[in-house]
């Protein structure tokens, strides 16, 4: 999964692709870098950052879609989102995922929206929202506690009309966690893939990467293909990046190395 980044201000490309058409062209770049799915977001997640309204955010992603449809692009499209109107208009422009990082907390309408599309579903754990979410972070044990709120929000989704094999799983790297949570989650990563559903993991160029080895944002990339590696390992099935061509190649070696 291949971000693309549609903000003035997301936390490692902010600014990069806010042009629709530098969006368009750096998702195409991606696709043929090894993306199979393309996720459009129009608003930061990152700590601190602040709410766009519904209108701006899909005034930013819309078009893009558009044009990746237009494009005929063979990769999925997805929608980074958690606002109804969003998903709303994404579906409509040929969106075929919903990736919501409140997992329908924030607009649980998002449900019926997306099983009426027949489209897929992220629903990602986060403690808290962007604004408070690194304010120290505390769980008695994490893994258990992302376990249960994915299983409780699955529920939720299913008991409002989505299909239970259209649910995807992840458990939101860097929202709401500290360095060794992080790390906790990636370890014992097979506890959530045993609830059946595909898991979605997004290290890519995150803080805690940082924090691990000193490295500035651009450099991080060495981190991100350890933890992805390490994810696929331990089950993972989507990887969320935003540098698409080196994970790719590190993907296809550990695929080859572990299944054969
Ligand atoms: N991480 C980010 C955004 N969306 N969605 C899922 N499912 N999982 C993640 O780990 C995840 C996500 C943060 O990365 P980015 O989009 O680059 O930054 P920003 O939120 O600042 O736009």
């Amino acid at each position: 999964m291949g971000v693309v980044n549609v903000t003035p201000d997301s936390f490692s490309d902010g600014g990069l692709y806010f042009d629709p058409a530098a969006a368009v062209e750096h998702a195409l770049t991606l696709q043929a870098e090894g993306a199979a799915i393309l996720d459009v977001g129009g608003e930061s997640t990152r700590p601190g950052a602040d709410p766009v309204a519904a209108d701006e955010e899909s005034r930013r992603v819309v078009p893009v879609i558009e044009a990746l449809v237009a494009a005929g692009v063979s990769a999925r499209i997805s929608v980074d989102t958690s606002k109804a109107e969003v998903t709303e208009r994404a579906l409509a422009a040929g969106a075929t995922l919903v990736n919501d990082v409140t997992a329908l907390r924030a607009a649980p309408e998002m449900a019926e929206l997306t099983a009426a599309a027949s489209a897929d579903l992220c629903l990602m754990h986060m403690a808290g929202t962007p604004r408070t979410m690194q304010d120290n972070p505390h769980y008695d044990d994490v893994v258990s506690e992302v376990k249960a709120f994915l299983e409780e929000r699955m529920a939720f989704a299913v008991a409002h009309g989505v299909r239970e094999d259209r649910i995807i799983l992840d458990p939101g790297i860097g929202f709401g966690k500290t360095v060794a949570h992080n790390l906790e989650l990636l370890r014992r990563l097979p506890e959530l893939v045993a609830l059946g559903r595909p898991v979605l993991i997004g290290t890519s160029r995150k803080s805690f990467l940082g924090r691990l080895t000193g490295r500035d944002l651009d450099d991080r990339i060495p981190g991100t293909l350890a933890t992805n590696v390490i994810a696929y390992e331990r089950g993972a099935r989507i990887f969320r990046v935003h540098d698409v061509a080196p994970l790719y190649d590190a993907l296809v070696v550990t695929a080859a190395a572990l299944d054969g």
